[in-house]
């Protein structure tokens, strides 16, 4: 095996590693605020890697971007105002912008060259970006929720790398605090929350900021996504009001195509493996 044919991602501190065969790496930079590559693979596509760390690809970026986004536009009685945290590849966006409930959808990533080059190498995710509801800001999503009025905003997805670098701020009571002054009645924040087997730690100093910071109701939700470590990830749900039910009948009714996403596939990600239910009784 040439170790040149193939891109990989260690996790040293689980003594795990992933990896895709590649034909060729397209592109390398370091951007203001991070370095990023962009390869050609051999079955899955391009592959956007920022700082090291797989982000997203072709063939499996779906799981990730259809998980951030749905269960929790379908939980939220009427969701109008999204903000998109992060998401600078534009996946989550284009998501979002599928539900017509959906009036303002702000994408607010730092790096405005992620979006560059996810319009080049992964068209298919921006193909929304010019909907008129769709309006994307390359400024510092912190400063942004920190600055906003209250009750500006119904649903804040916060689609973020790992907590390094800029995004490490976006795991923080104050983020958390920020975003839940801004948020309406039945606001609620949908956070990528890493592995549920690697992670647990961060998972759990997560959702006790979440807590903290006022958001009485908590829910991770767990899908596939092989690209990432363990291949098992996770989004947490916080909010102000009850996560226990969802629109059930809206979610069957689904006017617009998803691949991974239908109800039972929601119903099925709320269950709570057995060493989390006792690890958070909340
Ligand atoms: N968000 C990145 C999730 C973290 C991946 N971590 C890793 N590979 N170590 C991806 C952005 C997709 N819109």
């Amino acid at each position: 095996m040439n170790p040149s044919q193939w891109f990989t991602e260690q996790v040293p501190a689980a003594g795990s590693a992933f990896s895709l065969k590649i034909k060729q790496k397209v592109h390398e930079e370091q951007s203001e605020f991070q370095h990023l590559e962009i390869y050609e693979t051999e079955t899955f596509g391009y592959l956007m890697v920022i700082d090291g760390c797989t982000m997203v690809s072709t063939r499996d970026n779906f799981f990730y971007h259809e998980m951030m986004s749905h269960p929790a536009l379908y939980t939220h009685p009427n969701p109008k105002r999204v903000w998109i945290i992060g998401g600078g590849d534009c996946g989550t966006l284009r998501e979002v912008l599928k539900h017509d409930s959906v009036e303002h959808a702000v994408q607010i990533d730092i790096d405005e060259r992620v979006t560059r080059l996810a319009e080049i190498y992964f068209p298919e995710l921006c193909a929304s970006n010019n909907d008129p509801r769709a309006d994307l800001k390359f400024i510092d999503g912190i400063k942004w929720v920190k600055d906003a009025a209250p009750n500006s905003v119904d649903i804040i997805i916060v689609d973020s790398t790992d907590p390094i670098g800029p995004a490490l701020g976006l795991f923080s009571e104050d983020f958390y605090r920020d975003c839940y002054n801004c948020l309406s009645e039945n606001g609620m924040i949908v956070q990528q929350s890493e592995s549920a087997l690697f992670n647990m730690t961060l998972i759990g100093e997560m959702r006790d900021a979440m807590s903290a910071s006022g958001f009485n109701h908590l829910q991770t939700l767990f899908f596939p996504q092989c690209l990432y470590p363990s291949g098992w990830w996770s989004a947490t749900l916080a909010s102000k009001t009850d996560l226990s039910t969802f629109r059930e009948q809206d979610s069957t009714d689904k006017p617009f195509e998803t691949i991974y996403y239908n109800i039972d596939i929601h119903k099925a990600s709320l269950a709570q493996p057995e060493f989390f239910k006792k690890a958070f009784t909340k």
